[in-house]
């Protein structure tokens, strides 16, 4: 199982969007295991998206996202981080495909709604960044039997 972060953006708090979004992710079958509300600073923003530090829109993102609360998750599945990155679309809502959770809500080149870790690696670094040990919980889902196959003593 792989567990990814996601971030609801200050666009999806503040337009009431987060039980929406969150819905999708509860509907798909995947386990939201960590969940909070918290305002981002400029160290943690900093520390998030140092890998974009030296792009021209760097500045404006890091404003954006501690501008107001975000939604943090911690969200569990097999192969949780593609599926999520699919289910969040393309970086802007001007070109996400209808069906997914930019191309539904969004129309703009800027404001997003929501981050997903992009690759195992980032998702291990990112969650440590976000959670404190002990904020991610392991727990058994009684749905679970009827969400993944188990017939063969593995999850399918
Ligand atoms: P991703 O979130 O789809 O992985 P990245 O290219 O990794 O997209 O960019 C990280 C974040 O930086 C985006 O989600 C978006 O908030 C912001 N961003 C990326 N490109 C631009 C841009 O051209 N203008 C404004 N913000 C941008
Ligand atoms: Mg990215």
């Amino acid at each position: 199982m792989e567990t990814t972060l996601i971030i609801l953006k200050p666009d999806a708090v503040q337009r009431g969007l987060m039980g929406r979004i969150i819905s999708r992710f509860e509907e798909k079958g995947l386990q939201i295991v960590g969940c909070k509300l918290m305002q981002i600073t400029q160290e943690l923003a900093a520390q998030h998206y140092k890998d974009h530090v030296n792009k021209p829109f760097y500045a404006g993102l890091v404003r954006f996202m501690t501008s107001s609360p975000v939604l943090v998750m911690a969200i569990r599945g097999n192969g949780a981080i593609a599926i999520c990155r699919g289910m969040m679309g393309a970086t802007f809502g001007s070109k996400a495909a209808a069906g997914t959770i930019r191309g539904d809500f969004g129309v703009s080149n800027s404001f997003n709604l929501i981050h997903g870790s992009d690759g195992p690696d980032a998702a291990t670094r990112e969650l440590g960044l976000f959670f404190k040990s002990g904020e991610v919980l392991d727990f058994q889902r009684a749905s679970e039997a009827w969400i993944y196959d188990m017939s063969g003593g593995k999850a399918e």
